[in-house]
């Protein structure tokens, strides 16, 4: 699960759709959503243009640019000019084929339709109706397109376009909107992005020691999140600047359940020896039915989990498990949580992954634990902040996505951090440091207030 579409197909969608830079954003996929029209609806229905993308399991990649809003309540053919099918990939080799609509066939270029999935024209792209389930590794969809009705296919037959099969693997649609220019003010006002204000920062998070008095010797920053969200890639990133060079201590890539097994305090090391006073603790993903409950929340909070413990999804937590601390100190209980969620997939965050979360935040305010939010991936958002991620700020997309994850969680904006981790490079860059280096700051900060309030009630306690 997760995007499929590259950055070079998105690069030759746009120039199809033309008008400049555009982003794209993930609304729904049949293997994370259900393959059924209902849920597509839901998620797509009144978000303006969209890309529908299918992937069979020939390796063809072909599907449809609707420049209008999907909308059930309609129930009835959409006329426009600009919609067309597209093909990326034919048996797995790049292909880039784009069919436009036939002039006289204007009136059948969308059909609107609550019981179908995407479908364009009236026999050419269609995809399922009713709810198809998943078989193996793929769907079954169950409309036949055609290719050969409402769309110029240029001579192309459907066994040329997907080879008439039905089998998907994926089906994708994306949210298509125009790129921002860099024309905003900031939306939150951090300083100049230069190396003097990197050094300040690392200085800042170098000099970081827990409060006084408690018997903290490093503060524990809880990483939880879905699968695949970058929390592993968040301490990786903050690694790399440390140590100067881009490093991997933590597995990162993508799977379909969580690469990160076991529950890791990880140190972050100088090059000059020792680590710093701080640990970034590593968790398994979130998912629907796997991955921490509540109950297992509430023990790596209080601290009863042993470092390196190898979380099992088939055999929850209990006080049973080897090395469960009956009795913690502070310095084992988690002094900051941090919620790591892909900015790319805020719209579409499962109601089931949502439900965890909100658990865990009730666990959370029970025991005064401040909570943030990191918003990853904020580069695949817009093409302006991944060409420079100092414009995240600026970027209107990024602070819609902020306001959207405060809402979602019930969190103040001042909490939520958006971030891009090092995934792809092979050296540092200053700004990429800088945002990292910013939303780690912040943590600690918040890590402070909760060891400031711990002591005055402790304070309290004994007087
Ligand atoms: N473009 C981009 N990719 C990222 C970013 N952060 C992480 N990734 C990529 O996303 C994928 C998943 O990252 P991980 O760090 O393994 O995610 P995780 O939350 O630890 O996932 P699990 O351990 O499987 O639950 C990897 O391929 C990363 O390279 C980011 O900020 N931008
Ligand atoms: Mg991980």
């Amino acid at each position: 699960m997760g995007v499929k579409l590259t950055n070079k197909d998105m690069d030759q969608l746009e120039k199809w759709i033309g008008t400049g830079p555009k982003t794209f954003t993930l609304l729904y996929a049949i293997t994370r959503d259900g393959c059924k029209p209902k849920a597509f609806h839901d998620k797509c229905d009144y978000q303006g243009p969209t890309i529908t993308v299918l992937y069979n399991t020939n390796g063809s990649v072909y599907g449809g640019y609707n420049p209008t809003s999907w909308n059930s309540d309609r129930n009835q053919y959409t006329c426009c000019t600009d919609a067309f099918l597209f093909q990326l990939y034919y048996n797995g080799s790049p292909k880039a084929n784009k069919f436009s609509l036939k002039s006289d066939r204007y009136q059948y270029a969308i059909e609107n339709n609550s019981n179908c999935g995407p479908t364009f024209g009236y026999t050419d792209l269609r995809t399922f109706t009713d709810t198809v389930s998943r078989s193996d590794s793929y769907f079954s969809l169950n409309v036949k397109s055609k290719f050969n009705e409402d769309y110029d296919m240029q001579g192309l037959s459907a066994e040329e376009i997907y080879n008439d099969d039905w089998n998907v693997t994926e089906l994708e649609v994306y949210k298509v909107a125009y790129e921002e220019r860099k024309v905003r003010t900031p939306w939150r006002n951090v300083g100049q992005w230069n190396e003097k204000f990197l050094e300040e920062l690392k200085k800042d998070v170098l000099s970081f020691k827990p409060v006084a008095d408690l018997d903290i010797s490093a503060a524990r920053i809880l990483m939880i999140g879905p699968v695949g969200a970058g929390k592993s890639s968040f301490y990786n990133t903050i690694e790399s600047i440390f140590r100067g060079n881009i490093t991997q201590r933590a597995r990162s890539g993508s799977a379909e359940q969580s690469l990160t097994t076991c529950y890791v305090p990880y140190s972050v090391n100088v090059p000059s020896g020792g680590s710093l006073n701080f640990r970034l603790c590593d968790t398994r993903g979130l998912e629907e039915s796997h991955g921490l409950d509540v109950h297992e929340c509430s023990y790596l909070l209080d601290g009863n989990i042993a470092d390196y413990y190898q979380f099992n999804p088939t055999s929850p937590i209990t006080p049973k498990v080897q090395g469960f601390k009956t009795h913690p100190t502070t310095e084992d209980t988690v002094h900051c949580a941090v919620f790591v969620i892909d900015a790319t997939t805020l719209d579409v965050l499962s109601t089931k992954v949502m439900e965890k979360i909100k658990g865990f935040q009730n666990l959370m305010n029970q025991r005064d634990i401040p909570q943030m939010v990191l918003l990853t991936k904020v580069d695949k958002l817009c093409k302006d902040v991944q060409s420079d991620i100092s414009f995240v700020y600026q970027s209107q997309i990024v602070e819609e996505h902020v306001d959207k994850a405060s809402q979602l969680l019930g969190l103040p904006r001042t909490n939520i951090l958006p971030v891009k981790n090092y995934e792809k490079e092979l050296r540092l860059d200053e700004n990429t440091s800088i945002l990292a280096l910013l939303s780690l700051r912040q943590i600690l900060y918040f890590a402070e207030d909760y060891m400031y309030n711990l002591r005055e009630r402790k304070n309290l306690v004994q007087n």
